[in-house]
């Protein structure tokens, strides 16, 4: 293998996500047999041992793909040389917390690594923030990462996007691989918007192979915005393999080109977007790839009074969401 090392950051390195997206990175599954990989893998100091153990487990799997780990504390150090940045790590929610507490304890993260990204990273490198709020997070990175490319920025709702899929071809009795134009608009939180409209089964609009309209304006709603929730409680624990997966596809789609037709959703700055949606926040939409890391808006999907009412809610919460932590970079 004499190609460049590829080099891909990872945060949040001993939690459970990472314990599936690690291995999967290593083995060769994201980037191809022929791809040499390094993984650069941040914690914090309370549980620096126990991601010594992930690293020894990395090495234990001798993968030929895997060239180089490299694991700590720091991230001015472990985001230095990186391509890919994964921002998996953040506090948890505990009992109790409003959102609001959430957003002010992860701001802090965000303004930390995004300023580390600033100072040791390329402007070409893409990042994708999967902690959560994962929005309103990555917009706190970008901010604080002005030396970066604001067009390298992403958050992931391809989980949901995913979870919609499963939802629609289940309903449906067909495959997954039946549908198509599945897509998440807006937030990845309880106010995300889960689109039926532009969607379709087998090439015809899922509102004509559906036919219970009721169920895709209620039920298929309630189902994808609380699946995080019904994880938590069936499991005890969050999602983390499905997750896990979601942040590989999600970083395929842009080394990708989409084919033809198709779309995929993305949390991508605002800024020239064809729907109307305010600048400046890091909001999902339909976007494709070119395959080099190169996305651009999908333009022209329908838009109808239910999905705009939607629409302007998630809206709403990124706005808020946004001047929150606003105030926070500035302090
Ligand atoms: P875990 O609590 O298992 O692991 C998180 C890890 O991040 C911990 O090991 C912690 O020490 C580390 N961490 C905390 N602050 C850090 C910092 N400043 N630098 C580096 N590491 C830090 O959580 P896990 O289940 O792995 O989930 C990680 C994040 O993903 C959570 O914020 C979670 O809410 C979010 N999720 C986002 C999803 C999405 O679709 N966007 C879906 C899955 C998941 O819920």
């Amino acid at each position: 293998m004499s190609k460049k090392v590829m080099r891909v950051a990872v945060t949040g390195g001993a939690g459970q996500i990472a314990y599936s997206l690690l291995f999967r990175i290593a083995s060769g599954e994201l980037f191809g047999p022929e791809q040499p990989v390094a993984l650069h893998i941040l914690e914090i100091p309370q549980v620096e041992h126990a991601l010594a153990g992930v690293a020894m487990e990395l090495f234990d799997c001798a993968f030929p793909t895997l060239a180089d780990v490299v694991y700590g504390t720091d991230a001015k150090t472990i985001f230095k040389d990186i391509d890919l940045a994964l921002l998996v790590g953040a506090s948890p929610r505990s009992k109790g917390m409003q959102r609001k507490d959430l957003l002010a304890q992860n701001a802090k993260v965000f303004i930390d690594q995004g300023r580390a990204l600033n100072e040791v990273a390329t402007k070409d490198t893409q990042v994708l923030v999967v902690g959560n709020p994962c929005n309103t997070n990555c917009w706190t990175t970008m901010k604080c990462a002005p030396n970066l490319d604001p067009r390298n920025f992403h958050a992931l709702t391809r989980l949901d996007q995913n979870r919609g899929a499963y939802q629609l071809a289940h309903k449906a009795g067909v495959s997954v691989e039946d549908v198509q134009r599945m897509l998440i608009w807006g937030n990845h939180s309880a106010t995300q918007v889960p689109d039926f409209l532009n969607a379709q089964i087998n090439k015809n609009p899922v509102k004509e192979v559906i036919k219970d309209h009721h169920w895709l304006e209620n039920e298929f709603f309630e189902i994808l915005q609380q699946r995080g929730a019904a994880i938590i409680e069936a499991r005890g624990k969050s999602s983390a393999a499905s997750a896990a997966n979601a942040i590989l596809d999600a970083v395929k789609a842009l080394r990708e080109p989409t084919p033809s037709g198709e779309w995929y959703s993305d949390c991508v700055l605002s800024n020239g977007n064809p729907y109307g949606i305010e600048e400046d926040l890091i909001f999902s939409f339909p976007c494709e790839s070119s395959g080099d890391g190169k996305w651009e808006f999908v333009h022209g999907l329908k838009m109808d009074a239910f999905l705009e009412e939607k629409l302007s809610i998630t809206q709403q919460e990124l706005i808020e969401e946004r001047e929150y932590v606003k105030k926070l970079i500035k302090e």
